[in-house]
């Protein structure tokens, strides 16, 4: 038995090869699984539970069969869904996760987040995350038709794409300091994330302290899974079918 932990799917109708690699991962690995965790960017944009396409709409019935067959699954925000909510939790069975989160794992906490919280040299997504993720801006924008909504995200992705191209690498990675106060304030010597789409495991010190940073990949091109068992973790890339 293991944890598993993916991220950063991206799933829309445009992706279809994710989408039938995602369902036939729920349907062996997974389901074997002790509990999965989607940190955040299972979906390229979701503009509310009531407008999900047809990809969606299957990886959501994939959710709900891996659920029914008695794995528990977890789905934090990213800053693509973070308006998954109540009806996409009872049409997959999965519950939502707040960011950040400890979870104990074999014995050992870990920190778990999507990572876009971390990037804070890259000010003027920080300051767009926090008005999107105010109760009242999602009000408003969920009072909007389905068509309105999927213009504006379409309008937000065009602009955020440009944005992450006009910016250097190094501002749109997690900041260090970040990093740092993430693990302090935790107080966990292992952090697990998304986001970035930059697969890896990183040592690091925080106040002397022997740390680890796991990134998870993105499944663009292939799957990215950490699995997490009683000889902790093993950060893996699933190769598509
Ligand atoms: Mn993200």
């Amino acid at each position: 038995m293991a944890a598993l932990f993916i991220s950063d799917l991206h799933i829309d109708a445009s992706r279809w090869g994710v989408t039938e690699q995602f369902l036939s991962f729920l349907a062996t690995e997974a389901k074997h699984a002790e509990a999965l965790y989607i940190l955040g960017d299972l979906f390229e944009s979701w503009v509310g539970d009531d407008a999900a396409d047809a990809a969606q709409a299957a990886a959501i019935a994939g959710l709900h069969s891996l659920t029914s067959h008695g794995v528990p699954c977890f789905v934090m925000h990213g800053n693509r869904d973070f308006l998954l909510a109540k009806q996409f939790c009872r049409m997959s069975g999965a519950l939502l996760l707040p960011d950040p989160l400890i979870v104990t794992l074999y014995g050992e906490p870990v920190l778990v987040m999507h990572g876009d919280a971390l990037c804070t040299d890259d000010r003027a997504y920080q300051r767009l995350r926090a008005t999107v993720r105010e109760a009242d801006w999602q009000r408003r924008f969920l009072a909007l038709s389905v068509a309105s909504r999927r213009a504006l995200a379409g309008a937000a992705r065009v602009g955020s794409q440009a944005h992450t191209a006009a910016m250097e690498y190094a501002i749109t990675d997690v900041n260090a300091d970040s990093v740092a106060m993430a693990l302090r304030s935790a107080g966990t010597a292992t952090l697990v994330h998304g986001h970035t789409h930059r697969p890896a495991i990183h040592a690091l010190q925080v106040d002397g302290r022997p740390c680890t940073r796991i990134v998870l990949g993105d499944w663009y091109d292939q799957g990215s899974l950490l699995r997490w068992d009683h000889n902790g973790p093993e950060l893996k890339s699933l190769p598509r079918p």
